[in-house]
């Protein structure tokens, strides 16, 4: 039997919920992706509750396991890197140096090599919620490296450094930022139709665009964003084209988010698994003039 997919996944442990690297990790799995799970805080739960315990590890004990992998030979096999959540901006420098020393240790094979930079800063409803210079390091110096990005819009905003008139706006400047893919999620610019919610996934000259009916619950679950990048990176890995990981991961993301039960805030990432392979709803991708 082929051996799955390696990929380095750098984010951050809860004990209790799904966000971070427990919400990628186990859908990855689900979709037969082999995470090397690397932590770069271990909290109680997420920080979107107010009240938790735990600290954010230190970029020496992140760079600490990355070394540890290195030396087991598990670092060049690696088909891809997954940031997202990072405690704090010093862990970031370590995410990016692995990242380089991945890209030269595979050289020639460095085409299949991708890192996927979920630039987690916040969200509409909240805000920023990460450390003071979280935001400048996703911008300034992950955002330049990676392959593919996965921001919501905020995020996109705080990068761009300005709010988006609209999808065609969106595009254009998403083709003008450099990774080669970038995925706008929970997009609701004045031309998105009332009710909906759009995705956005851009590469090249080419752009498709997925809308799903807005799901009303208050407040919604978190780790959205974060099962939405680990399901589209696992979808590219095993071969799909963009439109059809974007339409599988939003897919997914809608069915878990619409069975969410009610008053829980974490998706229902065991319970509902067999919608991460085989989601009940179907939405077709659009693809958008160039
Ligand atoms: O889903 C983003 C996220 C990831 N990790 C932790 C969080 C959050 C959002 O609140 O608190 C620890």
């Amino acid at each position: 039997t082929a051996t799955p997919p390696l990929v380095l996944s750098i984010q951050s442990h809860v004990a209790c919920g799904h966000v971070g690297n427990a919400a990628a990790v186990f859908p990855m799995q689900r979709l037969g992706i082999e995470p090397l799970a690397i932590h770069t805080v271990q909290f109680s739960n997420h920080t979107g509750h107010g009240a938790f315990t735990g600290q954010v590890f230190t970029a020496e004990h992140v760079r600490s396991i990355v070394d540890g992998l290195r030396a087991r030979g598990m670092l060049a096999r690696c088909r891809a890197v997954l940031s997202g959540y990072l405690g704090d901006a010093a862990i970031g420098e370590v995410i990016l140096d692995a990242v380089r020393e991945i890209r030269e240790a595979r050289g020639a094979v460095a085409d299949d090599f991708m890192y996927c930079c979920d630039p987690v800063i916040g969200d509409v409803g909240r805000g920023v919620f990460v450390r003071e210079g979280i935001t400048e390091f996703q911008r300034d110096r992950a955002v330049p490296m990676a392959d593919v990005i996965t921001p919501n819009q905020f995020e996109f905003e705080q990068i761009v450094g300005r709010p988006l008139d609209s999808t065609s706006d969106a595009a254009a400047l998403a083709r003008s930022l450099g990774p080669r893919v970038v995925v706008i999620t929970s997009l609701r610019t004045p031309d998105v139709p009332a009710g909906a919610l759009r995705t956005l996934c851009v590469a090249g000259p080419h752009a498709w665009k997925i809308d799903t009916p807005y799901i009303d619950i208050d407040p919604l679950p978190n780790g959205m964003g974060d099962v939405f990048s680990a399901v589209f990176l696992g979808m590219l890995l095993h071969g799909a084209r963009y439109p059809k990981a974007l339409s599988h991961a939003v897919r997914v993301l809608y069915a878990l988010v619409s069975k969410t039960p009610p008053g829980s805030r974490d998706l229902p990432l065991v319970a509902e698994q067999n919608e991460i392979v085989w989601p009940s709803e179907d939405f077709e991708p659009e693809a958008l003039p160039a």
